[in-house]
């Protein structure tokens, strides 16, 4: 098999390396309940960072403290959260059975509690005129493979399959998105712990 990390609940393999030579650094699962009761499975994901970003933008402020102290210290993330780093995030949909109705609420709950703690009220109508884009006939079967890329100079770039569906300028989209996967409230802990660990070990590099 190709070298990488197998996301071990759902199987799903994730390459060491996506494009333009981001690094991954840690694995998930992304679950959601339905009615409070089930759990279900909806996509695994792999989280990349381009290590020459990481270390022109953080080596200064952290070289001082120790990989074990690192791993712990949450303005680091937030650094990576904020500053012109690079990073994917590749997406790869495990559910078998997800509408369009269904990925449209889903991201107004999880990206819209983001983008009003980190922006404002303000971002709502925003907010609405983008999961409007979501088109009903759209699919994403069982295997489909989404990316979501920060581009320098906080460009979001979205691609499914392979090919770029849109993209756009924004600190705050960015931060957002990238927020579910390694902020406060991850969607996977374990995950987000991984990420930070390989960060700090690649500013110990
Ligand atoms: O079918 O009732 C149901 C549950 C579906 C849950 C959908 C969660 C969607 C998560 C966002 C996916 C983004 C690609
Ligand atoms: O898991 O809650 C979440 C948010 C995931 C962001 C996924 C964005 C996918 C946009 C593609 C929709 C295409 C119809
Ligand atoms: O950063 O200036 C800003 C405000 C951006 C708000 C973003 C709202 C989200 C909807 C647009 C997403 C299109 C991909």
């Amino acid at each position: 098999a190709a070298p990488g990390s197998v996301e071990p609940r759902t199987g799903v393999t994730f390459p060491t390396e996506a494009s333009a030579g981001r690094s991954l650094l840690g694995v998930g699962l992304r679950k959601t309940s339905v009615l409070g009761l089930k759990s279900i499975d909806v996509y695994a994901f792999g989280v990349y960072a381009d290590g020459t970003d990481l270390k022109q933008q953080l080596m200064e402020k952290y070289r001082k403290f120790s990989t074990s102290e690192l791993k712990e210290n949450a303005e680091l993330t937030n650094d990576v959260l904020e500053q012109d780093i690079q990073m994917t995030v590749k997406l790869q949909i495990v559910y078998g059975r997800l509408s369009i109705r269904s990925v449209r609420s889903a991201f107004e709950k999880s990206v819209g509690t983001r983008l009003q703690k980190f922006g404002g009220q303000d971002t709502k109508d925003l907010l609405q005129s983008f999961v409007a884009l979501f088109k009903d006939e759209y699919k994403l079967p069982k295997g489909s493979e989404i990316e979501l890329s920060r581009e320098s100079n906080h460009v979001l770039k979205i691609s499914i399959g392979g090919e770029e569906v849109g993209s756009i300028q924004s600190k705050l989209l960015c931060r957002s998105i990238l927020d579910l996967y390694i902020g406060e409230d991850p969607f996977d802990k374990n995950a987000k712990d991984n990420v930070q660990e390989n960060i700090a070990s690649i500013l110990h590099s």
